[in-house]
């Protein structure tokens, strides 16, 4: 497997006159790359035109470090429907690209009785191709076994550390018993449990309930999945992780109440982290409109959108610490022929929004922009908390040494959403109409600008797999 980044002749790059902005600070400086790495960072570092290849003028702009996406899916078989998300590893990642994504980390699936190593080869083989940006994968645990059990230490110090589990979702689904085991042994190995957090017993209960009451439309995917559900599952995984002394990280929170577990948590020592993403934070319950018949569909994904005051209670966790990273659970499908589906029966939509384009807009726009961020905490929560969480030592900073993944962002440059203005193999957009800031104008990749005003300049398959070292867990963000 090609892995990781190599010192290589890439030319040099120098990014000159704009905002330097880390997770620490902003500063105006320029950034000297050579080989595909970060050479310098400072206000004058005497080079000149002719001493590069070339030279990027981000007068007025800021520079950040690329955006990393450690929860996206592509080209997978999504949930209990198990039906194929629509995007490739071309398209998906050629849209984060244009949405300011330098990584992504994305998910190989267990097989019923297959291996956790065959998953990892399998998939290897489906993404290595198609990437244009750096990848990783989770290794979603279906079917725990001794085996499995026995494989997941040489895994962990292999390149993959963390493993992703559904509390909820058909035969994708593990129990508390096999949960508390894979704690277990991740625990012992460096290794991190990634938690999908739903009552299954709950849900299974509210979704019969529903379609015996004659609830079948796709607002109804909303109430067969309340908040409550969410909240008491996270709490159990929380606990069940620390009962086995291991870290474990919450996917996609969506409520106050499961924002609030992760943050008591915290607060009494436990190694938990946590995400959200960009849909909880700017859709609210009342896109589940019943009078708009199936146009609900394009908003249906676990877990649902909530009532605005979960929106502010999200807001006010990024804000305080409580919750580290926010990523884009990017599971498109299209509406017409994949949503539609299940126009008369809720629990035939398949699960999911795309967002790995607009993730990065999204949080600049409605956080920094609106004043409720501070950039350098977007800074934390798009890249650098999510190199950290995830073990990436290359990515996520501006500093000498580091990957030269970057983007260069005019602050001030608005785009109004469509489908059509966006890269994903979708026909619509959840943010249609929305006025978004933070687009990149250049996005740079191990020092290639793949991005270069506007045009996308990479050839499909240059994307590698990234470095990753076991979780420590004293170092979680
Ligand atoms: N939830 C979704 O809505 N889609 C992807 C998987 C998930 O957990
Ligand atoms: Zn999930
Ligand atoms: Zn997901």
């Amino acid at each position: 497997m090609r892995r990781g980044s190599r010192m290589e002749d890439k030319g040099s790059l120098l990014i000159r006159g704009g905002t330097v902005v880390t997770a620490t600070g902003r500063v105006p400086a320029d950034v000297l790359v050579r080989s595909g790495r970060i050479d310098a960072v400072g206000p004058d570092l005497g080079v000149g035109e002719a001493d590069v290849d070339r030279v990027i003028d981000a007068s007025g702009c800021w520079v950040m470090p690329g955006g990393i996406d450690t929860h996206t899916h592509l080209a997978h078989p999504i949930g209990r429907l198990g039906v194929t998300t629509a995007d490739d590893f071309y398209t998906g990642t050629v849209a984060g690209a244009f949405g300011g994504v330098t990584t992504i980390i994305d998910f190989g699936l267990q097989e019923q009785g297959g291996t956790l190593t065959d998953a990892r080869d399998h998939r290897f083989g489906v993404i290595d191709p198609d990437a244009i940006i750096d990848f990783g994968f989770h290794l979603i645990v279906t079917d725990v076994n001794d085996g499995v059990l026995a494989e997941m230490g040489d895994l962990i110090r292999s390149g993959f550390p963390s493993f992703k589990v559904y509390m909820t979702y058909g035969d994708k689904k593990i129990g508390d018993d096999d949960l508390i085991l894979l704690l277990e042994v991740a625990g012992e190995h460096g290794g991190l449990i990634y938690a999908h957090c739903e009552n299954d017993c709950a849900v299974t209960h509210l979704i019969e309930r529903h379609l015996a009451e004659g609830k079948t439309g796709p607002a109804y995917h909303a109430t067969s999945r309340p908040p409550e559900v969410e909240a008491e599952a996270t709490n159990r995984a929380i606990m069940l992780a620390e009962l086995a002394g291991a870290p474990i990280c919450i996917a996609h929170v969506t409520s106050s109440g499961a924002a609030r577990h992760v943050a008591d948590a915290r607060a009494r020592g436990v190694a938990v982290a946590a995400e959200t993403c960009p849909q909880y934070l700017v859709l609210d319950s009342s896109v589940y409109d019943p009078g708009a018949g199936c146009e609900v569909a394009k908003f249906v994904c676990s877990p649902p959108m909530r009532e605005h005051s979960h929106v502010d209670a999200l807001w006010d966790a990024l804000a305080d610490g409580s919750i580290q990273q926010v990523s884009s659970d990017h599971a498109p499908f299209r509406y017409e022929g994949q949503k539609t589906g299940g126009c008369d029966n809720f629990t035939q939509i398949p699960n999911g929004l795309p967002g790995i384009e607009t993730r990065l807009p999204i949080v600049f726009t409605e956080g920094v922009a609106s004043g409720r961020l501070t950039p350098e905490r977007f800074v934390e929560l798009t890249a650098t908390a999510p190199a950290r969480l995830f073990g990436l030592t290359e990515k996520g900073r501006i500093e000498p040494g580091a990957d030269a993944d970057l983007i260069v962002v005019d602050p001030e440059r608005e785009v109004e959403i469509t489908a059509d203005v966006l890269h994903s193999d979708v026909d619509y957009s959840p943010y249609e109409g929305m006025r978004l800031k933070g687009f990149p104008t250049w996005t740079i990749s191990r020092g290639d600008v793949i991005i270069d005003n506007g045009v996308l300049t990479a050839e499909r398959g240059r994307g590698r797999q990234v470095e990753r070292i076991p979780i420590d867990p004293a170092n979680l963000p």
